[in-house]
Protein backbone atom coordinates (compact mmCIF):
# COMPACT_ATOMS: atom_id res chain seq x y z
CA UNK A 1 0.00 0.00 0.00
CA UNK A 2 1.39 3.48 -0.81
CA UNK A 3 2.44 5.58 2.12
CA UNK A 4 1.50 8.71 0.48
CA UNK A 5 -1.90 8.32 -2.26
CA UNK A 6 -1.91 10.68 -5.53
CA UNK A 7 -4.35 12.79 -3.93
CA UNK A 8 -2.07 13.58 -1.44
CA UNK A 9 0.87 14.26 -3.67
CA UNK A 10 -0.93 17.00 -5.97
CA UNK A 11 -2.36 18.16 -2.40
CA UNK A 12 1.65 18.56 -1.47
CA UNK A 13 2.68 19.69 -5.03
CA UNK A 14 0.62 22.41 -5.40
CA UNK A 15 0.87 23.67 -2.29
CA UNK A 16 4.17 24.44 -3.41
CA UNK A 17 3.30 26.03 -6.58
CA UNK A 18 3.81 22.94 -8.70
CA UNK A 19 1.46 21.37 -11.63
CA UNK A 20 2.88 18.13 -11.83
CA UNK A 21 1.49 15.27 -14.95
CA UNK A 22 -1.00 12.46 -14.10
CA UNK A 23 1.66 10.19 -14.65
CA UNK A 24 4.37 11.20 -12.72
CA UNK A 25 2.47 11.78 -9.45
CA UNK A 26 1.33 8.34 -10.05
CA UNK A 27 5.08 7.06 -10.10
CA UNK A 28 5.53 8.80 -6.53
CA UNK A 29 2.76 7.30 -5.43
CA UNK A 30 4.10 4.12 -6.44
CA UNK A 31 7.36 3.86 -5.08
CA UNK A 32 7.58 2.21 -1.54
CA UNK A 33 9.49 5.21 0.11
CA UNK A 34 6.99 7.49 -1.75
CA UNK A 35 7.31 10.05 1.17
CA UNK A 36 10.60 10.60 1.01
CA UNK A 37 10.18 10.30 -2.74
CA UNK A 38 8.03 13.14 -2.90
CA UNK A 39 10.69 15.38 -0.66
CA UNK A 40 13.95 14.61 -2.92
CA UNK A 41 11.44 15.60 -5.39
CA UNK A 42 10.53 19.06 -4.28
CA UNK A 43 14.11 19.40 -3.10
CA UNK A 44 15.49 18.88 -6.66
CA UNK A 45 13.33 21.05 -8.65
CA UNK A 46 13.88 24.34 -9.83
CA UNK A 47 11.83 27.05 -8.23
CA UNK A 48 10.90 28.69 -11.32
CA UNK A 49 9.25 25.03 -12.50
CA UNK A 50 5.93 25.46 -13.32
CA UNK A 51 4.65 21.54 -14.54
CA UNK A 52 6.87 18.56 -12.75
CA UNK A 53 6.93 15.89 -15.78
CA UNK A 54 7.83 11.98 -15.55
CA UNK A 55 10.84 12.64 -16.71
CA UNK A 56 11.81 14.92 -13.96
CA UNK A 57 10.63 12.49 -11.48
CA UNK A 58 12.82 9.53 -13.35
CA UNK A 59 15.70 11.82 -13.37
CA UNK A 60 15.62 12.69 -9.71
CA UNK A 61 14.39 9.39 -8.18
CA UNK A 62 16.50 7.17 -10.70
CA UNK A 63 19.23 9.32 -12.09
CA UNK A 64 18.32 8.84 -15.47
CA UNK A 65 19.18 11.74 -18.08
CA UNK A 66 16.50 14.66 -17.56
CA UNK A 67 14.86 15.63 -20.58
CA UNK A 68 13.41 19.17 -18.87
CA UNK A 69 14.85 20.72 -21.93
CA UNK A 70 12.95 18.82 -23.95
CA UNK A 71 10.22 17.91 -23.06
CA UNK A 72 8.90 15.39 -25.56
CA UNK A 73 4.97 14.40 -26.32
CA UNK A 74 5.76 10.91 -26.00
CA UNK A 75 5.73 8.77 -22.89
CA UNK A 76 7.75 5.71 -22.33
CA UNK A 77 5.96 2.79 -20.53
CA UNK A 78 5.91 3.41 -17.48
CA UNK A 79 6.35 -0.27 -15.93
CA UNK A 80 9.32 -1.35 -17.92
CA UNK A 81 11.18 -2.96 -14.51
CA UNK A 82 13.35 -4.99 -16.57
CA UNK A 83 14.96 -3.93 -19.80
CA UNK A 84 13.16 -5.13 -23.01
CA UNK A 85 14.46 -8.27 -24.45
CA UNK A 86 14.13 -9.39 -28.43
CA UNK A 87 11.50 -11.64 -28.39
CA UNK A 88 7.86 -11.83 -29.57
CA UNK A 89 5.08 -11.55 -27.31
CA UNK A 90 2.79 -10.58 -29.25
CA UNK A 91 -0.07 -12.59 -31.08
CA UNK A 92 0.96 -15.65 -32.63
CA UNK A 93 -2.21 -17.30 -34.35
CA UNK A 94 -5.58 -16.03 -35.57
CA UNK A 95 -8.95 -17.65 -35.54
CA UNK A 96 -12.55 -16.72 -35.08
CA UNK A 97 -14.91 -16.37 -32.32
CA UNK A 98 -18.59 -17.07 -32.93
CA UNK A 99 -20.64 -13.39 -32.35
CA UNK A 100 -23.82 -12.26 -34.04
CA UNK A 101 -24.16 -10.68 -37.02
CA UNK A 102 -27.76 -10.13 -37.30
CA UNK A 103 -27.40 -6.37 -38.07
CA UNK A 104 -24.86 -7.66 -40.31
CA UNK A 105 -22.29 -5.42 -38.86
CA UNK A 106 -19.35 -8.14 -36.89
CA UNK A 107 -18.86 -10.95 -38.98
CA UNK A 108 -15.45 -12.78 -37.58
CA UNK A 109 -14.03 -10.67 -35.98
CA UNK A 110 -10.35 -12.17 -35.83
CA UNK A 111 -8.92 -13.82 -32.62
CA UNK A 112 -5.00 -13.36 -31.80
CA UNK A 113 -3.59 -15.51 -29.02
CA UNK A 114 -1.59 -13.73 -26.98
CA UNK A 115 0.45 -16.60 -26.27
CA UNK A 116 4.39 -16.65 -25.43
CA UNK A 117 6.92 -19.01 -25.13
CA UNK A 118 8.46 -17.25 -22.40
CA UNK A 119 7.22 -18.16 -18.64
CA UNK A 120 5.21 -15.38 -16.64
CA UNK A 121 6.24 -13.40 -14.33
CA UNK A 122 8.03 -13.79 -11.03
CA UNK A 123 5.22 -14.76 -8.92
CA UNK A 124 4.18 -11.49 -7.07
CA UNK A 125 3.06 -9.92 -9.50
CA UNK A 126 5.50 -7.85 -11.34
CA UNK A 127 5.49 -8.73 -15.30
CA UNK A 128 9.02 -8.38 -16.95
CA UNK A 129 7.81 -6.38 -19.87
CA UNK A 130 8.47 -8.01 -23.48
CA UNK A 131 8.27 -5.14 -26.09
CA UNK A 132 10.75 -6.40 -28.77
CA UNK A 133 12.41 -3.34 -28.65
CA UNK A 134 9.30 -1.40 -29.19
CA UNK A 135 8.53 1.55 -27.12
CA UNK A 136 4.56 3.22 -26.94
CA UNK A 137 4.92 6.52 -27.93
CA UNK A 138 0.89 8.09 -27.67
CA UNK A 139 0.01 11.81 -27.66
CA UNK A 140 -2.59 11.96 -24.26
CA UNK A 141 -2.99 15.04 -25.46
CA UNK A 142 -5.33 14.08 -28.06
CA UNK A 143 -7.36 11.78 -25.60
CA UNK A 144 -10.78 13.22 -24.47
CA UNK A 145 -12.42 11.00 -21.65
CA UNK A 146 -15.35 12.52 -19.85
CA UNK A 147 -17.55 10.61 -17.39
CA UNK A 148 -21.50 11.03 -16.70
CA UNK A 149 -23.71 9.70 -14.50
CA UNK A 150 -21.28 8.71 -11.63
CA UNK A 151 -23.33 8.75 -8.30
CA UNK A 152 -20.28 8.12 -6.33
CA UNK A 153 -20.65 10.66 -3.50
CA UNK A 154 -24.66 11.42 -4.28
CA UNK A 155 -26.01 8.91 -2.70
CA UNK A 156 -28.96 10.50 -0.39
CA UNK A 157 -31.44 6.68 -0.57
CA UNK A 158 -31.80 5.70 3.58
CA UNK A 159 -34.03 2.45 2.17
CA UNK A 160 -37.40 4.14 3.42
CA UNK A 161 -40.58 3.42 1.92
CA UNK A 162 -40.49 6.91 0.52
CA UNK A 163 -37.21 6.98 -1.27
CA UNK A 164 -38.69 3.67 -3.24
CA UNK A 165 -41.69 5.54 -4.38
CA UNK A 166 -39.60 8.17 -5.37
CA UNK A 167 -37.06 6.59 -7.25
CA UNK A 168 -40.04 4.31 -9.30
CA UNK A 169 -41.70 7.98 -9.69
CA UNK A 170 -38.62 9.08 -11.37
CA UNK A 171 -38.52 5.61 -13.71
CA UNK A 172 -41.94 6.33 -14.61
CA UNK A 173 -41.48 9.28 -15.71
CA UNK A 174 -38.28 9.49 -17.09
CA UNK A 175 -39.14 6.18 -19.48
CA UNK A 176 -42.70 6.74 -19.71
CA UNK A 177 -41.36 10.92 -21.28
CA UNK A 178 -40.25 8.24 -24.32
CA UNK A 179 -43.13 6.76 -24.93
CA UNK A 180 -46.06 9.45 -24.16
CA UNK A 181 -45.28 11.39 -27.52
CA UNK A 182 -45.70 7.52 -29.35
CA UNK A 183 -49.72 6.65 -27.67
CA UNK A 184 -52.85 8.52 -27.02
CA UNK A 185 -52.48 7.54 -23.20
CA UNK A 186 -54.91 8.23 -20.18
CA UNK A 187 -54.16 8.12 -16.48
CA UNK A 188 -55.09 4.06 -15.37
CA UNK A 189 -57.89 6.01 -13.35
CA UNK A 190 -59.77 7.62 -16.04
CA UNK A 191 -59.92 4.34 -18.67
CA UNK A 192 -62.29 2.22 -16.74
CA UNK A 193 -64.88 5.25 -16.44
CA UNK A 194 -64.38 6.00 -20.56
CA UNK A 195 -67.32 4.07 -22.82
CA UNK A 196 -66.85 0.15 -23.40
CA UNK A 197 -65.60 -0.57 -27.29
CA UNK A 198 -63.48 3.33 -26.75
CA UNK A 199 -59.95 3.27 -28.18
CA UNK A 200 -57.64 3.51 -25.22
CA UNK A 201 -54.07 3.63 -24.90
CA UNK A 202 -51.91 3.62 -21.46
CA UNK A 203 -47.87 4.58 -20.62
CA UNK A 204 -47.19 2.36 -16.77
CA UNK A 205 -45.08 -0.04 -15.09
CA UNK A 206 -45.57 -3.86 -15.39
CA UNK A 207 -47.08 -5.22 -11.93
CA UNK A 208 -47.88 -8.80 -12.75
CA UNK A 209 -48.00 -10.81 -15.73
CA UNK A 210 -49.86 -14.10 -15.57
CA UNK A 211 -51.91 -16.59 -18.10
CA UNK A 212 -55.53 -16.76 -17.95
CA UNK A 213 -57.13 -20.38 -17.69
CA UNK A 214 -57.87 -20.03 -21.36
CA UNK A 215 -54.18 -19.30 -21.94
CA UNK A 216 -54.58 -15.66 -22.99
CA UNK A 217 -52.20 -13.15 -21.19
CA UNK A 218 -53.12 -10.57 -18.55
CA UNK A 219 -50.35 -7.63 -18.06
CA UNK A 220 -51.32 -5.37 -15.28
CA UNK A 221 -49.93 -1.72 -16.02
CA UNK A 222 -49.58 0.41 -12.84
CA UNK A 223 -49.34 4.71 -13.13
CA UNK A 224 -49.23 7.02 -10.28
CA UNK A 225 -53.12 6.94 -10.66
CA UNK A 226 -53.93 3.09 -9.76
CA UNK A 227 -53.73 0.24 -12.48
CA UNK A 228 -55.16 -1.34 -15.29
CA UNK A 229 -55.83 -4.80 -16.52
CA UNK A 230 -54.43 -5.20 -20.61
CA UNK A 231 -55.37 -8.82 -22.34
CA UNK A 232 -53.04 -10.26 -24.90
CA UNK A 233 -55.14 -13.06 -26.24
CA UNK A 234 -53.17 -15.60 -27.44
CA UNK A 235 -53.40 -15.52 -31.42
CA UNK A 236 -52.15 -12.50 -31.44
CA UNK A 237 -48.19 -11.30 -32.83
CA UNK A 238 -47.90 -9.71 -28.94
CA UNK A 239 -47.79 -13.03 -27.63
CA UNK A 240 -44.40 -13.19 -28.64
CA UNK A 241 -43.63 -9.62 -26.72
CA UNK A 242 -45.25 -10.80 -23.39
CA UNK A 243 -42.68 -13.44 -23.07
CA UNK A 244 -40.08 -10.78 -22.85
CA UNK A 245 -41.68 -8.82 -20.37
CA UNK A 246 -40.16 -8.12 -16.68
CA UNK A 247 -41.81 -6.61 -13.70
CA UNK A 248 -41.54 -3.21 -12.74
CA UNK A 249 -40.17 -2.36 -16.61
CA UNK A 250 -42.39 1.06 -18.32
CA UNK A 251 -44.28 -0.11 -21.56
CA UNK A 252 -46.87 2.01 -23.66
CA UNK A 253 -50.17 -0.52 -24.52
CA UNK A 254 -52.82 0.66 -26.89
CA UNK A 255 -56.20 -1.25 -27.21
CA UNK A 256 -59.72 -1.86 -27.15
CA UNK A 257 -61.95 -1.09 -23.92
CA UNK A 258 -64.21 -4.13 -23.32
CA UNK A 259 -68.02 -3.12 -22.77
CA UNK A 260 -67.91 -3.53 -19.07
CA UNK A 261 -64.59 -0.88 -19.46
CA UNK A 262 -63.39 -3.28 -16.65
CA UNK A 263 -60.33 -4.47 -18.82
CA UNK A 264 -58.41 -3.53 -22.56
CA UNK A 265 -57.68 -5.62 -25.46
CA UNK A 266 -54.50 -5.13 -26.40
CA UNK A 267 -53.43 -4.27 -30.44
CA UNK A 268 -50.06 -2.49 -29.96
CA UNK A 269 -47.37 -2.93 -27.30
CA UNK A 270 -44.63 0.02 -27.02
CA UNK A 271 -40.88 -0.47 -25.53
CA UNK A 272 -39.08 2.63 -24.67
CA UNK A 273 -36.13 1.17 -27.12
CA UNK A 274 -33.38 2.24 -28.90
CA UNK A 275 -35.09 4.28 -32.24
CA UNK A 276 -33.94 2.50 -35.72
CA UNK A 277 -32.68 5.46 -36.85
CA UNK A 278 -29.90 5.41 -34.38
CA UNK A 279 -26.51 6.65 -35.51
CA UNK A 280 -23.64 5.88 -33.37
CA UNK A 281 -20.50 8.70 -33.01
CA UNK A 282 -17.14 7.63 -33.78
CA UNK A 283 -13.61 8.84 -32.76
CA UNK A 284 -12.21 11.11 -34.97
CA UNK A 285 -8.67 8.51 -35.04
CA UNK A 286 -7.66 5.40 -34.99
CA UNK A 287 -7.39 4.57 -31.51
CA UNK A 288 -8.68 1.46 -29.22
CA UNK A 289 -9.84 0.34 -26.20
CA UNK A 290 -9.58 -2.86 -24.35
CA UNK A 291 -13.19 -4.11 -22.69
CA UNK A 292 -12.19 -5.97 -19.70
CA UNK A 293 -14.33 -7.02 -16.29
CA UNK A 294 -14.27 -10.04 -13.77
CA UNK A 295 -10.25 -9.95 -12.90
CA UNK A 296 -11.21 -12.27 -9.74
CA UNK A 297 -7.40 -11.35 -8.51
CA UNK A 298 -7.44 -13.62 -4.99
CA UNK A 299 -9.04 -16.26 -6.65
CA UNK A 300 -7.26 -19.86 -6.76
CA UNK A 301 -8.82 -19.46 -10.21
CA UNK A 302 -7.29 -15.80 -11.07
CA UNK A 303 -5.20 -16.68 -14.24
CA UNK A 304 -1.77 -14.60 -13.44
CA UNK A 305 -0.55 -16.10 -16.26
CA UNK A 306 -3.31 -15.25 -19.11
CA UNK A 307 -3.30 -11.75 -17.12
CA UNK A 308 0.54 -11.01 -17.41
CA UNK A 309 0.46 -12.11 -21.59
CA UNK A 310 -2.20 -9.39 -21.74
CA UNK A 311 -0.20 -6.75 -19.82
CA UNK A 312 2.91 -7.80 -22.06
CA UNK A 313 0.72 -7.76 -25.14
CA UNK A 314 0.07 -4.13 -24.16
CA UNK A 315 3.32 -3.23 -24.78
CA UNK A 316 3.67 -4.35 -28.22
CA UNK A 317 3.64 -2.63 -31.23
CA UNK A 318 0.37 -4.55 -32.15
CA UNK A 319 -1.20 -2.86 -29.46
CA UNK A 320 0.11 0.81 -29.65
CA UNK A 321 -3.57 1.92 -30.41
CA UNK A 322 -5.11 0.87 -27.78
CA UNK A 323 -4.71 4.04 -25.16
CA UNK A 324 -7.91 3.02 -22.97
CA UNK A 325 -8.92 0.12 -20.96
CA UNK A 326 -12.14 0.00 -19.18
CA UNK A 327 -12.95 -2.82 -15.96
CA UNK A 328 -16.28 -3.72 -15.62
CA UNK A 329 -16.15 -4.88 -11.61
CA UNK A 330 -14.93 -7.74 -10.18
CA UNK A 331 -11.17 -6.83 -9.52
CA UNK A 332 -11.04 -9.23 -6.99
CA UNK A 333 -12.75 -12.22 -5.93
CA UNK A 334 -13.63 -10.51 -2.36
CA UNK A 335 -14.50 -12.98 0.86
CA UNK A 336 -18.40 -13.90 1.74
CA UNK A 337 -19.48 -13.54 -1.59
CA UNK A 338 -20.88 -16.72 -2.26
CA UNK A 339 -21.10 -19.94 0.45
CA UNK A 340 -17.93 -21.70 0.62
CA UNK A 341 -16.40 -19.28 -1.56
CA UNK A 342 -13.75 -19.37 1.22
CA UNK A 343 -12.07 -22.89 0.19
CA UNK A 344 -11.19 -21.19 -2.98
CA UNK A 345 -9.15 -18.42 -2.02
CA UNK A 346 -5.34 -17.83 -2.44
CA UNK A 347 -5.62 -15.08 -0.76
CA UNK A 348 -8.48 -14.21 2.19
CA UNK A 349 -7.54 -10.63 3.53
CA UNK A 350 -9.83 -8.40 0.98
CA UNK A 351 -7.38 -5.49 1.39
CA UNK A 352 -4.71 -8.45 0.21
CA UNK A 353 -6.40 -9.10 -2.76
CA UNK A 354 -7.29 -5.23 -3.97
CA UNK A 355 -3.26 -5.03 -3.58
CA UNK A 356 -2.65 -8.06 -5.50
CA UNK A 357 -5.10 -6.31 -8.01
CA UNK A 358 -2.92 -3.56 -7.79
CA UNK A 359 0.33 -5.21 -8.53
CA UNK A 360 -1.14 -6.81 -11.60
CA UNK A 361 -2.50 -3.36 -12.90
CA UNK A 362 1.45 -2.37 -12.42
CA UNK A 363 2.45 -4.55 -15.28
CA UNK A 364 0.12 -2.57 -18.17
CA UNK A 365 1.40 0.78 -19.78
CA UNK A 366 1.51 3.56 -17.98
CA UNK A 367 0.12 5.85 -20.17
CA UNK A 368 -3.11 4.01 -20.66
CA UNK A 369 -6.49 5.79 -19.47
CA UNK A 370 -7.95 3.34 -16.94
CA UNK A 371 -11.64 3.69 -16.13
CA UNK A 372 -13.18 1.05 -13.61
CA UNK A 373 -16.41 0.47 -11.84
CA UNK A 374 -17.43 -2.07 -9.42
CA UNK A 375 -18.92 -5.14 -8.96
CA UNK A 376 -20.68 -7.84 -6.64
CA UNK A 377 -17.07 -9.37 -5.38
CA UNK A 378 -16.11 -5.90 -4.64
CA UNK A 379 -15.78 -4.51 -1.17
CA UNK A 380 -18.07 -1.39 -1.72
CA UNK A 381 -22.50 -1.78 -1.09
CA UNK A 382 -23.67 -4.53 -3.29
CA UNK A 383 -27.45 -3.04 -3.83
CA UNK A 384 -27.47 -1.25 -7.29
CA UNK A 385 -26.27 1.74 -8.09
CA UNK A 386 -23.04 0.96 -6.63
CA UNK A 387 -20.79 3.69 -5.56
CA UNK A 388 -16.86 3.57 -6.78
CA UNK A 389 -14.45 2.64 -4.28
CA UNK A 390 -13.66 4.32 -1.16
CA UNK A 391 -10.93 6.27 -0.40
CA UNK A 392 -9.14 3.65 0.95
CA UNK A 393 -9.29 1.15 -1.74
CA UNK A 394 -8.41 4.17 -4.23
CA UNK A 395 -5.42 4.56 -2.22
CA UNK A 396 -4.64 0.87 -2.85
CA UNK A 397 -5.84 0.68 -6.23
CA UNK A 398 -3.46 3.76 -7.73
CA UNK A 399 -1.74 2.41 -10.21
CA UNK A 400 -1.49 4.43 -13.18
CA UNK A 401 -4.22 6.69 -11.25
CA UNK A 402 -7.07 4.90 -12.63
CA UNK A 403 -10.53 6.79 -12.97
CA UNK A 404 -12.66 5.24 -10.29
CA UNK A 405 -16.91 5.55 -11.03
CA UNK A 406 -19.96 3.77 -10.09
CA UNK A 407 -21.72 1.11 -11.40
CA UNK A 408 -23.42 2.15 -13.70
CA UNK A 409 -21.97 5.05 -15.28
CA UNK A 410 -21.23 6.18 -18.51
CA UNK A 411 -17.75 7.30 -19.89
CA UNK A 412 -17.50 9.25 -22.89
CA UNK A 413 -14.15 8.35 -24.79
CA UNK A 414 -13.58 11.11 -27.82
CA UNK A 415 -16.98 11.34 -28.41
CA UNK A 416 -18.01 7.44 -28.07
CA UNK A 417 -19.87 6.95 -24.96
CA UNK A 418 -20.22 3.68 -23.01
CA UNK A 419 -22.18 2.68 -20.84
CA UNK A 420 -20.21 0.59 -18.14
CA UNK A 421 -22.63 -1.93 -15.64
CA UNK A 422 -21.12 -5.05 -14.36
CA UNK A 423 -24.06 -7.08 -15.32
CA UNK A 424 -25.96 -8.86 -12.03
CA UNK A 425 -29.42 -8.29 -13.61
CA UNK A 426 -28.00 -10.33 -16.78
CA UNK A 427 -27.99 -13.50 -14.63
CA UNK A 428 -32.03 -12.32 -14.39
CA UNK A 429 -33.02 -11.67 -17.65
CA UNK A 430 -31.50 -14.90 -18.84
CA UNK A 431 -33.31 -16.79 -16.20
CA UNK A 432 -36.73 -14.86 -16.88
CA UNK A 433 -36.86 -15.16 -21.23
CA UNK A 434 -37.02 -17.79 -23.19
CA UNK A 435 -33.44 -19.20 -24.43
CA UNK A 436 -33.41 -17.64 -27.71
CA UNK A 437 -34.20 -14.15 -26.36
CA UNK A 438 -31.14 -14.83 -23.35
CA UNK A 439 -29.21 -17.28 -22.57
CA UNK A 440 -25.36 -17.70 -20.86
CA UNK A 441 -23.80 -18.58 -24.65
CA UNK A 442 -24.89 -15.45 -25.74
CA UNK A 443 -24.99 -12.39 -23.39
CA UNK A 444 -24.78 -9.72 -25.32
CA UNK A 445 -28.57 -10.41 -26.43
CA UNK A 446 -29.85 -10.53 -23.19
CA UNK A 447 -27.93 -6.86 -23.31
CA UNK A 448 -30.37 -5.89 -26.07
CA UNK A 449 -33.17 -6.73 -23.68
CA UNK A 450 -31.89 -4.18 -21.46
CA UNK A 451 -31.50 -1.61 -24.25
CA UNK A 452 -34.84 -2.65 -25.12
CA UNK A 453 -36.64 -1.63 -22.24
CA UNK A 454 -33.54 1.16 -21.38
CA UNK A 455 -32.88 0.25 -18.15
CA UNK A 456 -29.96 -1.43 -16.36
CA UNK A 457 -32.16 -3.88 -14.36
CA UNK A 458 -35.78 -3.33 -14.39
CA UNK A 459 -36.84 -5.99 -12.10
CA UNK A 460 -36.95 -5.08 -8.66
CA UNK A 461 -37.27 -7.58 -5.72
CA UNK A 462 -35.74 -10.61 -7.59
CA UNK A 463 -31.86 -11.54 -7.90
CA UNK A 464 -30.74 -8.05 -8.19
CA UNK A 465 -30.54 -5.95 -5.50
CA UNK A 466 -31.35 -2.19 -5.73
CA UNK A 467 -31.29 0.72 -3.57
CA UNK A 468 -33.98 3.52 -3.49
CA UNK A 469 -32.53 6.56 -4.38
CA UNK A 470 -34.34 9.98 -4.96
CA UNK A 471 -33.11 9.36 -8.98
CA UNK A 472 -33.20 6.23 -11.00
CA UNK A 473 -29.93 6.04 -11.75
CA UNK A 474 -30.06 2.76 -13.62
CA UNK A 475 -32.40 3.88 -16.34
CA UNK A 476 -31.11 4.17 -19.58
CA UNK A 477 -31.56 7.85 -20.39
CA UNK A 478 -29.47 8.44 -23.44
CA UNK A 479 -28.63 5.93 -25.69
CA UNK A 480 -25.06 4.64 -25.86
CA UNK A 481 -22.42 4.18 -28.52
CA UNK A 482 -21.28 0.98 -26.62
CA UNK A 483 -22.73 -1.08 -23.99
CA UNK A 484 -20.08 -2.83 -21.93
CA UNK A 485 -21.14 -5.27 -19.34
CA UNK A 486 -19.49 -8.21 -17.77
CA UNK A 487 -20.68 -11.07 -14.77
CA UNK A 488 -21.81 -13.50 -16.41
CA UNK A 489 -17.94 -14.51 -17.60
CA UNK A 490 -19.04 -15.11 -21.24
CA UNK A 491 -17.49 -13.12 -23.96
CA UNK A 492 -20.07 -12.23 -26.56
CA UNK A 493 -21.25 -9.24 -28.68
CA UNK A 494 -23.13 -7.83 -31.45
CA UNK A 495 -25.15 -4.96 -32.25
CA UNK A 496 -28.77 -4.02 -31.40
CA UNK A 497 -30.09 -0.94 -33.49
CA UNK A 498 -26.11 0.11 -34.14
CA UNK A 499 -25.08 -0.27 -30.62
CA UNK A 500 -22.78 -2.08 -29.77
CA UNK A 501 -23.04 -4.66 -26.86
CA UNK A 502 -20.31 -6.19 -25.85
CA UNK A 503 -19.96 -8.88 -22.50
CA UNK A 504 -16.64 -9.07 -21.56
CA UNK A 505 -15.39 -12.74 -20.24
CA UNK A 506 -13.12 -13.29 -17.28
CA UNK A 507 -9.82 -13.67 -15.74
CA UNK A 508 -10.82 -16.74 -13.62
CA UNK A 509 -10.67 -20.52 -14.78
CA UNK A 510 -14.15 -22.33 -14.02
CA UNK A 511 -14.45 -22.67 -10.24
CA UNK A 512 -16.54 -25.34 -8.66
CA UNK A 513 -19.58 -23.46 -9.32
CA UNK A 514 -19.95 -22.94 -11.92
CA UNK A 515 -18.82 -26.51 -12.76
CA UNK A 516 -21.44 -27.47 -10.70
CA UNK A 517 -24.10 -25.62 -12.82
CA UNK A 518 -22.37 -26.53 -16.25
CA UNK A 519 -20.94 -22.43 -16.73
CA UNK A 520 -18.14 -22.57 -19.00
CA UNK A 521 -16.20 -18.96 -18.68
CA UNK A 522 -14.45 -17.51 -21.22
CA UNK A 523 -11.88 -16.70 -19.69
CA UNK A 524 -8.10 -15.04 -20.54
CA UNK A 525 -10.14 -12.89 -23.81
CA UNK A 526 -9.84 -9.59 -24.65
CA UNK A 527 -12.21 -7.55 -26.41
CA UNK A 528 -10.61 -4.10 -28.35
CA UNK A 529 -12.97 -2.04 -29.51
CA UNK A 530 -12.08 0.50 -32.69
CA UNK A 531 -13.24 3.63 -31.48
CA UNK A 532 -13.44 5.20 -34.66
CA UNK A 533 -15.70 2.15 -36.65
CA UNK A 534 -16.67 0.67 -33.29
CA UNK A 535 -15.36 -2.78 -34.84
CA UNK A 536 -14.19 -5.03 -32.35
CA UNK A 537 -11.54 -7.55 -32.46
CA UNK A 538 -10.82 -10.41 -29.81
CA UNK A 539 -7.41 -10.56 -28.21
CA UNK A 540 -6.85 -14.65 -27.01
CA UNK A 541 -4.52 -14.60 -23.55
CA UNK A 542 -5.58 -18.15 -22.32
O1 LIG B 1 -20.61 -14.39 -11.33
C1 LIG B 1 -20.25 -15.30 -12.30
C2 LIG B 1 -21.47 -16.00 -12.87
O2 LIG B 1 -21.73 -17.16 -12.11
C3 LIG B 1 -22.74 -15.20 -12.78
O3 LIG B 1 -23.54 -15.56 -13.88
C4 LIG B 1 -23.36 -15.63 -11.46
C5 LIG B 1 -22.92 -17.04 -11.36
N1 LIG B 1 -22.59 -17.53 -10.01
C6 LIG B 1 -21.34 -17.78 -9.57
N2 LIG B 1 -21.36 -18.30 -8.34
C7 LIG B 1 -22.67 -18.38 -7.98
C8 LIG B 1 -23.37 -18.87 -6.84
N3 LIG B 1 -22.74 -19.41 -5.78
N4 LIG B 1 -24.71 -18.79 -6.85
C9 LIG B 1 -25.35 -18.29 -7.90
N5 LIG B 1 -24.77 -17.85 -9.01
C10 LIG B 1 -23.45 -17.88 -9.06
P1 LIG B 1 -19.66 -13.73 -10.25
O4 LIG B 1 -20.25 -12.44 -9.89
O5 LIG B 1 -18.32 -13.57 -10.83
O6 LIG B 1 -19.62 -14.68 -9.11
FE1 LIG C 1 -17.39 -12.01 -11.86
ZN1 LIG D 1 -20.04 -10.55 -10.90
Amino acid sequence: MPLEGPARIVRELTSRGYNAEREAVTLIASRPDAGSALERVLEQTPDDALVITTDDVRSILDGSPSARTDRAETRPPETVSNPPESSEAGPSETGSFESDARDGAIQNPSVSTGESNRESGDGDGVVPVETGGFERSVDPDRREVAIRNDMTGESTGTGEYRDFVAVFRDRLERLGAKLRGRVNHRPASSIESMPGGSEVAMVGMVNDVRSTKSGHWLVELEDTTGAFPWLVMKDREYVDLVEELLCDEVIAMEGTLSDDSGIAFVDSMYFPDVPRTNEPSTADRHVQAALISDVHVGSDEFMADAWDRFARWLHTEPAEHVEYLLIAGDMVEGVGVYPDQDEELEIVDIYDQYDAFNEHLKAVPGDLEIVMIPGNHDAVRLAEPQPGFDEELRQIMSAHDPRIVSNPSTVELEGVSILMYHGVSLDEVIAELPAEKASYDEPHKAMYQLLKKRHIAPQFGGHTRLAPEERDYLVIEDVPDIFHTGHVHKLGFGKYHDVLAINSGCWQSQTDFQKSVNIDPDAGYAPIVDLDTLEVTVQKFS
